[in-house]
């Protein structure tokens, strides 16, 4: 069943900007933003908490479960770094947000990451972990990668999706 409104991915590596930039989308277009983050917490979609890596054990399952009635209704910007877990059809458009080394680790260590985290997550970003990921996970005509290393990028980034939802709109008669 054709969609309303497109669902888009925001991905990328950790401190790349997926969630200050989901909201800005959300606030310009009237999308829904997803801080699959924030719900895995809050629903308790996991199964546990890794102290060494500081991280949650994902319930896949669960998320899926969760999400799958909120992405039916389209009009949804999810956000979250892995990209590979949700069902290709779910997704219209999946932003990679890319950012230099300087401007990802100084983000990282002001959110007080610790140092195994801050490194990994550099690496990953350096050997465009995300970006390989989703063109594997996706059709690669609807995989966009951005530099997010400015406010500005982040404005022309969010500029950029605006246009984008208006020609789906015309494109699709809504
Ligand atoms: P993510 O959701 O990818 O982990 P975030 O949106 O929480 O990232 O951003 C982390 C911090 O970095 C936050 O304080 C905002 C800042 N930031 C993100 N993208 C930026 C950009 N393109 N220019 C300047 N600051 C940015």
């Amino acid at each position: 069943m054709e969609r309303n409104l497109p669902n888009i991915l925001v991905t990328g590596t950790p401190g790349t900007g997926k969630t200050t930039t989901s909201e800005m989308i959300a606030n310009v277009t009237g999308l829904e933003q997803i801080n699959v983050g924030d719900l895995v917490k809050s629903k308790q979609l996991h199964e546990g908490y890794l102290a060494e890596f500081d991280t949650h054990i994902l319930d896949e399952d669960k998320l899926l479960d969760e999400m799958e009635d909120m992405v039916k209704e389209g009009g949804k910007v999810v956000d979250f770094h892995t990209c590979e877990i949700f069902p290709e059809r779910w997704f219209d458009l999946v932003l990679v947000l890319r950012a230099d080394t300087q401007p990802l680790y100084d983000r990282m260590e002001k959110r007080g990451y610790n140092q195994r985290k801050l490194q990994e997550n550099i690496e990953c970003e350096i050997m465009q972990v995300v970006l390989e990921t989703a063109r594997e996970s996706y059709a690669p005509e609807i995989v966009i990668e951005l530099q997010s290393n400015t406010i500005d990028d982040m404005e022309s980034n969010v500029d950029r999706v605006k246009q984008w939802l208006d020609a789906w709109k015309t494109q699709h008669g809504k």
